[in-house]
């Protein structure tokens, strides 16, 4: 039977400021210390979900009320936690998640305006008792994400989110940093302004501790 004790771990932050480069290069450097690692995402992260997810992005001409896409986001995630996170992290892997509740917080909360105790009565359902062990938030000024997701995605168009305006990425950045500052037992707030490595360097160091209580109870 496996003893070691599985982990839920979140990477958040705005739009392009290197998650999902960061995310991977965690996942990569976990295995190498002998970590079973399983690297998910949200939207997203099961067949279901991703159906989910393909709604939540594409730009249609029917427009998506706010209370439709809070609701998806749940919904993707209530499949999500049942079918891979949870038994994922009871057989002791350690679930690294590009996205989770906070990014509701942040974008249908702070971005949309949408009141936070609705978002509470959906956690309340949906996972009244997971939360991540540690959420790593990668902050940078939204000019640079812009600028870094723009550059990435080349001509290809944005999607329903990437086509909201700065001022939406400034309200989703300012609920992040508010969160992490209340919760500043489960955020580390990483710089994702430098080089990839120096950020990979200061992702390391938030994930180091968790290694170190990693020893297996027998
Ligand atoms: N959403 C929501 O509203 N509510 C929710 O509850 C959830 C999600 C869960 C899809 O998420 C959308 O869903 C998201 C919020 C919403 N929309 N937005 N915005 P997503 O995670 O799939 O999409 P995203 O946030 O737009 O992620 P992204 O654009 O894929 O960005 P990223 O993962 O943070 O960045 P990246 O792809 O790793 O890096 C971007 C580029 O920058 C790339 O070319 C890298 O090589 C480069 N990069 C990365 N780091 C660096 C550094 N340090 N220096 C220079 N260049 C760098």
């Amino acid at each position: 039977m496996n003893s070691v004790q599985g982990r839920f771990i979140t990477f958040e932050g705005g739009e392009g400021v290197g998650k999902s480069t960061q995310i991977r290069r965690a996942a990569a450097w976990l295995e190498a210390q002998g970590v079973v690692v399983v690297l998910t995402r949200e939207p997203g992260g099961t067949p279901r979900a991703e159906q989910l997810r393909r709604i939540l992005l594409e730009r249609t001409d029917e427009p998506m009320p706010q209370s439709c896409e809070l609701l998806l986001m749940f919904a993707a995630r209530a499949s999500h936690l049942a079918n891979l996170i949870e038994p994922a992290v009871a057989r002791g892997a350690w679930v690294l998640c590009d996205r989770f509740t906070d990014a509701t917080y942040a974008y249908q909360g702070g971005g949309r305006g949408l009141p936070a105790a609705d978002i509470d009565a959906l956690v309340r359902i949906v996972h009244p008792q997971r939360q991540p062990d540690l959420t790593v938030l990668l902050d940078a000024p939204v000019a640079v994400g812009m600028a870094r997701a723009r550059a990435r995605n080349g001509t290809g168009g944005p999607d329903r989110f990437e086509s909201e305006r700065a001022e939406f990425f400034e309200r989703v950045r300012q609920n992040y940093l508010q969160r992490a500052a209340q919760e500043s037992g489960r955020f580390r707030v990483v710089d994702a302004t430098g080089a990839l490595e120096h950020v990979e360097a200061a992702i390391r160091a938030a994930l180091q501790p968790m290694l170190v209580t990693q020893a297996p109870s027998r």
